[in-house]
């Protein structure tokens, strides 16, 4: 008995929490900002990689940082003269759409184009919580060994776009990237893999480009819903 109520709680968090996320993506479209939500694994690369795209990407840039109990993420993003908001979620593992309203109402989106929100390291949590963003960006790497995608099917499931990082490290470490490629590609034969590394450069160009066809796609879309 104990158990179905506690059941029935988190499906009301989870669809109350999906109202909230269709708002925030209202408020994203209305002012013209393209989300994107950067999961994935504890030090995987989330942040350099968000770091690699301020400084590439043509576009104004925003982040919301998620972090557990510290500003760390934050702080890094601040040295690329972007707005930054920094949310701590305390005891939970995941960012949520109400933190991220009340994010959204910090930022100056009109000098937004394209919003990072880089979302608390692990590959569980997160995935029943979307944000309102536009696109999910799942970031693993090499170091997690190459049995993390099998071992997580779920988030793969729901992505756009999968990098595996560290791809520099492969060998080091044992892993076999395009074993973890290919797990990918079978649990969601949509997604766009992308093998990386943020050392050396590889496949950099190749992220750049899935999120402009992302970006110019949504764009079009919002164009056409507006007429
Ligand atoms: N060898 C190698 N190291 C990398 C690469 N990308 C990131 N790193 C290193 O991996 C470590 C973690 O990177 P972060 O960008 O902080 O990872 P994160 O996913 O943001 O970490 P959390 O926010 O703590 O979950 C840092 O020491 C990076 O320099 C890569 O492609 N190759
Ligand atoms: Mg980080």
């Amino acid at each position: 008995m104990h158990k179905v109520a506690e059941i029935e709680v988190q499906h009301d968090i989870i669809i109350a929490n999906k109202k909230l996320a269709k708002r925030n993506q209202r408020i994203l479209d209305k002012a013209d900002v393209f989300a994107i939500d950067v999961l994935g694994a504890i030090g995987s690369g989330k942040t350099s990689l968000i770091e690699v795209l301020i400084q590439r990407m043509n576009h104004k840039i925003g982040v919301i940082a998620g972090d557990v109990i510290s500003k760390f993420d934050a702080g890094r993003f601040k040295k690329y003269n972007v707005p930054v908001v920094g949310l701590n979620t305390g005891k939970e593992c995941h960012l949520d759409a109400h933190l991220v309203e009340h994010a959204l109402e910090d930022l100056p989106l009109p000098a937004i184009d394209v919003l990072f929100i880089e979302n608390v390291g692990n590959l569980i949590c997160p995935v029943d919580f979307d944000l309102g963003s536009h696109l999910r960006m799942v970031v693993i790497s090499v170091s997690e060994g190459d049995d993390t995608v099998e071992k997580h099917p779920l988030i793969f499931k729901d992505a756009d776009v999968v990098v595996i990082n560290k791809v520099d490290i492969a060998d080091a470490v044992g892993a076999d990237e395009e074993k973890m490629e290919a797990d990918v590609l079978r649990l969601n034969p949509d997604v766009v893999v992308i093998k990386s590394s943020l050392k050396t450069g590889e496949g950099v160009e190749n992220i750049l480009q899935a999120l402009e066809e992302y970006i110019n796609e949504s764009r079009l879309y919002i164009k056409e819903s507006q007429r």
